[in-house]
């Protein structure tokens, strides 16, 4: 385009500031970063060719895990988390649906937030995803050889359970919170059923850490600590000098219970909590605190049938501030702080200022400092408060309007978000001067640098995680996917090279190497380990058994047909158990199952794998059922019929295939 037509078009084009910059990226000046053209060959990926990073993506109202290939924006997979999800029957089937079991039942869908690879030394290890449920307190942990939800812990005593599910160092705890105080239940606090207008007497924060087992990843809760009743918003780990510390932003320290956006952003300054996990450890395991009686459900996959399993608990430990002398503080940190990140030394740890200007960066080690010196402006709940200035590091100016996260890039650099001037702004990690800022669209929430939060970030990309997305896609009607911009960050400026939607509200993002996690995949479940009680290994071994009015059917599917494929003598009244083993030893060779009139998910089952799902059929007839996975040139004819007969017949039981029975 002529720089005449260029010119022109500023004119014509448009007044607001936005669509300047529109403009101006179209015109291919030199300079010109937005949807520039070698943006595209940046984030090609040839076909046949794999991305560098997986990236997994919270789905927030989705309860799901979303996985996509960096840079290429490309969407591989949807992890089933805290959702039924009907594309492969988790949740539906038998040996998963316990998966979502909680205190208070089953609860099949999730609010997920905060992916959290786990790590050792402070760096990511490939072998396991944390990310909590936000509305029923939940964490949960994805196995990924298999990229499947392994375990779901409850957290009980917790409420809008957001700063989670992070990590230390090397995974020996996950910490968990309450953002919405609530009341507790005696001897914690004067019961649960108070007036909402009794806030301040009666509700209570709590802290979580949940204890990782180094060799299995399974979770138990270590021990809880009961904290003031503000909004525990997110948190971190330290790394490196602050490795054995935990940070959360907190904000209405106002203590209030209606219109919170009047009346929880009244105060200049809110808080950092900062708790020593060691020290807190150490309390608990010297016997500190009182074990409570508390209800929640801990969920696994039993390593020995790959059935899911349901552990009723009735206890956990809570600590008060009272045991954690020298173990907990609090900083201030201006008005409604939101995301919390800290630094790969561990020295910096930077707020989200929300509705500050600034971004207070505070220094570990004046903070250590400060709690030497006794350096305090008195306490709260028993909790003492460090100076802001004996804390601070510097304040990042102009870092933007609404900042809400920080990453790092491991060369000396700071990013932050900005939710309202839609900004991702950089800045020097040693004296906060910003060094470059780029427009994001629109309103971004998160923002992740691969490894952004480790020991060692791996730099190269960052992605800003948008809220809105408005115009940047073909319109879908009113409800439209996020979206996230991919951005190079290899160079002094940033560089825009893709935009991408996303399922559900991503809230934050990690970046793993692919090489970390490809080569340890599990291609398909050894038939002879499989050990689900109802597996039927060879088509030999199919049967279909009464007992009373329960029908099990042990059936096998291998390209392209099931054994059995005719059943009769099932009545009406019956509850019938389809016990489908996918008996391929092959890779991305699943069957599917599905039958007319199941009131459920059909089923996607792997090779080796046994899946089963329960149908009561209503009324006599034949019903059809058949594979809905394209296995094989054959995949049509992979179907069978069950004969249903009215509750009286005396049809006798019988199957088979290829036989007339
Ligand atoms: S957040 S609202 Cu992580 Cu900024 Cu959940
Ligand atoms: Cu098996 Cu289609």
């Amino acid at each position: 385009m002529s720089i005449y037509k260029c010119l022109k078009k500023l004119y014509v084009g448009g007044i607001a500031l936005l669509s300047i910059v529109f403009v101006i990226s179209g015109c291919n000046s030199p300079k010109s970063k937005i949807g520039s053209e070698d943006a595209a060959t940046d984030v090609y990926v040839p076909p046949g060719k794999h991305d560098k990073y997986y990236s997994f993506m919270s789905g927030g109202w989705t309860g799901n895990v979303s996985v996509y290939g960096i840079p290429s924006g490309r969407h591989l997979y949807t992890i089933p988390v805290f959702s039924q999800t009907p594309t492969n029957g988790y949740g539906y089937t038998e040996e998963t649906k316990s998966m979502l079991n909680t205190s208070f039942g089953f609860v099949p869908w999730g609010d997920t937030h905060h992916v959290q690879p786990s790590k050792t030394n402070g760096d990511y290890d490939g072998r396991w995803i944390f990310i909590n449920d936000r509305n029923t307190p939940r964490i949960a942990r994805i196995n990924l050889k298999t990229f499947r939800t392994d375990e779901i812990i409850e957290i009980p005593n917790t409420a809008g359970q957001h700063s989670s599910a992070f990590c230390s160092s090397n995974t020996e705890y996950i910490s968990a919170n309450t953002e919405y105080s609530i009341p507790l239940p005696k001897p914690l606090g004067n019961g649960v059923d108070v007036p909402i207008k009794s806030y301040k007497k009666n509700f209570h924060g709590t802290i979580s850490l949940i204890k990782v087992n180094q060799k299995t990843g399974e979770m138990n809760i270590g021990f809880q600590i009961e904290v003031p009743p503000f909004d525990y918003d997110l948190g971190r780990f330290g790394l490196g000098v602050s490795k054995d510390w935990v940070f959360y932003t907190c904000y209405n320290s106002e203590e209030a219970h209606t219109l919170l956006e009047v009346n929880a952003s009244q105060k200049d300054k809110d808080f950092v909590l900062a708790v020593n996990w060691k020290k807190a450890e150490q309390a608990a395991a010297d016997g500190k605190g009182q074990l409570v009686s508390s209800n929640y459900d801990h969920n696994f996959r039993d390593p020995e049938t790959g059935v899911v399993k349901t552990e009723v608990m009735k206890q956990v430990r809570v600590l008060q501030t009272s045991d954690l002398k020298g173990a907990i503080y609090y900083m201030p940190a201006p008005k409604s702080p939101h995301g919390i990140n800290v630094s790969p030394s561990g020295e910096y740890i930077a707020e989200g200022g929300k509705l500050s200007t600034v971004v207070p960066v505070e220094s570990f080690s004046k903070m250590q400092n400060a709690i030497q010196n006794n350096d305090t402006t008195g306490s709260l709940g028993g909790i003492p408060i460090l100076k802001y200035e004996s804390v601070l590091a510097y304040e990042v100016k102009n870092a933007g309007l609404g900042p809400l996260h920080v990453e790092y890039d491991g060369n000396g650099h700071g990013y932050n978000s900005d939710f309202i001037s839609s900004e991702i702004v950089k800045w020097d990690l040693k004296t906060g001067k910003v060094l470059d800022r780029h427009p994001a669209y629109y309103s971004t929430g998160h923002l992740t640098v691969a490894g952004g939060d480790t020991r060692h970030p791996f730099g190269e990309y960052l992605i800003a995680l948008n809220k809105i997305t408005k115009d940047r896609y073909l319109p879908t009607g009113p409800e439209m996917f996020a979206g996230e911009q991919l951005f190079d960050i290899s160079g002094n400026k940033m560089k825009l090279l893709l935009d991408f939607p996303v399922e559900g509200e991503p809230h934050n993002a990690a970046e793993i190497p692919a090489s970390l996690i490809d080569t340890g995949q599990v291609k398909y479940f050894k038939l002879s380990d499989n050990h689900n009680p109802y597996v039927t290994r060879k088509e030999h071994d199919a049967k279909v058994v009464r007992n009373g009015k329960r029908v099990d059917v042990y059936m096998t599917a291998i390209r392209s047909h099931f054994t059995p494929d005719n059943i009769e003598g099932i009545k009406v009244g019956d509850t019938v158990y389809m016990h489908v083993t996918n008996i391929e030893q092959e890779w991305d060779i699943p069957h599917g199952f599905a039958m007319k009139g199941n009131l459920n998910a059909g089923m996607l089952i792997m090779p080796g794998e046994t899946r089963t799902t329960v149908w009561k059929p209503l009324q006599p007839g034949v019903y059809p059922f058949y594979c809905t996975d394209f296995c094989s040139a054959l995949h049509q004819e992979m179907q069978g019929y069950v004969r249903v007969s009215p509750a009286n017949s005396d049809i006798k039981l019988s199957y088979g295939t290829n036989k007339d029975i």
